[in-house]
């Protein structure tokens, strides 16, 4: 068989994973996975552990190759959002950019106060997939052809993310954040469950955190080394974690999917911001998401880079990742 006939195949087949599961009713995770045959099953068995800032495993290189989606890669663990979290430390950074659009000046000093934990990854189709399970009326992100595996992250509006992590609060005995529908919904920042990050907590961590070595990029300034995007991603988003971590030893908080963030969007919301721990404007009309994706230049997966969209807008390539407080 023809590389291109295998790649036409492979390409079927995650086709085929999609049919299965999208929109069909929640079905146990095994099940879906195990309905698929051939080689680009790939199973949801925890094991080996996902590569660590320290792994050999990921490719640290300018050169990595793009991994065609549906490939067999090992997913990352449902229980790694958790298990994996990685604790950011108080610190302080210079947030904003004098090179970037008008929304990201001024450049101004922004505190975190407060520790927090953030999971590694983006959160993956696989940990997604439980929440639909438990959750009634919740469905799996369409698949647009991007890249659609288990490993993948996804297309999420913001409101089904606060909801996953109020979910994902209640599977650990957790309070969770998120109370109200709608653009009333309001995150209660002293409960103890997750939450999504507030757009400097994320810019922060982007930047290393208490680690930081000042980057452009989240972990390096060459772009090829941490992002997927426009210029390395085949226009595929990627499976999760396969890139240089930062120094926080977070993955792909540059490019392959944009990641929403708590706070409301504004333009000029920095030159009136405080600059102790801020939560964005008290209202809006957007969410902020940030990072760029897959199918952006290399400036718009700049840590500085700001963004947003309507909240319950599925915007074909934002995903999250969560947070919660360490103290
Ligand atoms: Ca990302």
């Amino acid at each position: 068989m023809s590389v291109r006939s295998t790649s036409i195949v492979a390409i079927l087949l995650v086709l085929g994973l999609v049919a299965g599961c999208e929109g069909a009713t929640p079905t146990p995770i095994p099940s879906c996975v195990s309905a698929v045959p051939g080689p680009d099953v790939v199973t949801v068995v925890p094991s080996p552990a996902p590569p660590t800032a320290t792994s050999t495993a990921v490719p640290p290189t300018a050169t990595a190759t793009p991994i065609p989606s549906g490939a067999s890669v090992t997913p990352v663990p449902v229980e790694s959002i958790t298990s994996d979290m990685v604790l950011v430390e108080p610190g302080s950074f210079q947030m904003g950019s004098t090179e970037g659009l008008e929304d990201q000046k001024p450049v101004h000093t922004v505190h975190i106060t407060r520790p927090f934990y953030i999971s590694k990854y983006e959160v993956t189709q696989e940990q997604y997939r439980r929440f639909c399970v438990d959750t009634p009326g919740a469905k799996r992100p369409q698949d647009l052809g991007w890249g659609n595996g288990p490993q993948h992250s996804l297309p999420v509006v913001w409101y089904d993310a606060v909801k996953f992590c109020n979910w994902l609060s209640e599977q650990e005995g957790l309070t969770p954040c998120y109370s109200g529908k709608g653009r009333f919904t309001e995150c209660d920042f002293s409960a103890n469950g997750y939450r999504l990050p507030t757009e400097a907590e994320w810019e922060y961590a982007a930047r290393g955190g208490h680690l930081s070595q000042g980057f452009e990029y989240a972990g390096s300034d060459d772009v090829d080394r941490v992002a997927w995007y426009n210029g390395n991603s085949a226009a595929q988003i990627q499976p999760v974690g396969q890139k240089q971590p930062n120094e926080l030893g977070l993955y792909d908080m540059s490019g392959n999917a944009w990641e929403w963030c708590g706070d409301w969007y504004s333009d000029t919301y920095y030159a009136s911001s405080p600059a102790s721990d801020p939560r964005g404007p008290l209202s809006g009309t957007e969410r902020v998401r940030r990072g760029g994706c897959f199918m952006n230049n290399a400036d718009a997966v700049r840590s500085a880079f700001r963004s947003s969209d309507f909240a319950d807008y599925r915007f074909p390539v934002a995903g999250f990742r969560v947070v919660r407080n360490a103290s």
